[in-house]
């Protein structure tokens, strides 16, 4: 970028920038970034659409056990939201096609005394395995979807395709890629991140980042 260019507000990525910070919508600590960066532990596991299945299990009354044609028979909805990482970049209005989580939790019926949830990655190797946990409240709300495309397109396998987990208000590692169940709990556990001393919640607008 040439000074010149940068004066005279021709940054294109600078100008984003200063809009979503008047606008409110940059947390503390991060910058606004034009691409979509990759960024996971392990590798970009295989698909297998006869072998894949969801899973919503643990303190639930009716446990859910879907295949890939019974999850992409599900109702979908848009959703434009923004995307933070806590390495520091902020992607914005990503428009992400999925299925609402609230519609499959209200399958599942969790129990009274469910209050966390663990969200698991693929189930490859064990090594690989992902998991990341937050409070219920914070899944189950109407932004927060199963997502299977992004701004028009399929998943990307390297960005979570065929489906990942979109939680737009918290820090991106909640977003788990990949994802293949959830697990309804009475306490809160640290999934893979978390007990690397990331925070149990990860709120970007409150600097959760560690801890
Ligand atoms: N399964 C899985 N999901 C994951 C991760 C991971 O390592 N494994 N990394 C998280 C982190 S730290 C971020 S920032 C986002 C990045 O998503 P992207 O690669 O699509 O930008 O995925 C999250 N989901
Ligand atoms: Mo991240």
């Amino acid at each position: 970028m040439a000074l010149d260019d940068y004066i005279h507000g021709r940054d294109e990525r600078a100008v984003l920038e200063r809009k979503m910070r008047q606008e409110g919508r940059l947390p503390p600590g991060q910058s606004l970034t034009l691409k979509w960066p990759v960024l996971h532990d392990g590798e970009v596991p295989d698909f297998d659409p006869a072998k894949w299945d969801f899973r919503v299990g643990g303190l639930v009354e009716d446990p859910l056990s879907l295949t890939w044609p019974e999850l992409l028979a599900l109702p979908r909805k848009e959703v434009t939201s923004d995307f933070h990482c806590v390495t520091r970049w902020s992607t914005f209005d990503n428009r992400w096609e999925g299925v609402p989580v609230p519609a499959v939790l209200e399958r599942a019926r969790p129990q009274r005394e469910a209050t966390h949830v663990m969200v698991c990655g693929h189930k490859g190797d064990a090594r690989y395995g992902y998991t990341t946990n937050l409070p219920l409240a914070d899944l189950d709300r109407p932004d927060v979807l199963l997502a299977l495309r992004h701004n028009g397109e399929d998943l990307d396998p390297e960005h979570g395709g065929p489906l990942r987990l979109v939680v737009p208000h918290l820090y991106a590692w909640k977003s788990a890629k990949w994802v293949r169940g959830l697990i309804l709990m009475d306490a809160d556990k640290p999934g893979y991140w978390e007990r690397a001393g990331y925070h149990m919640r990860g709120d970007p607008f409150a600097e959760e980042r560690f801890g």
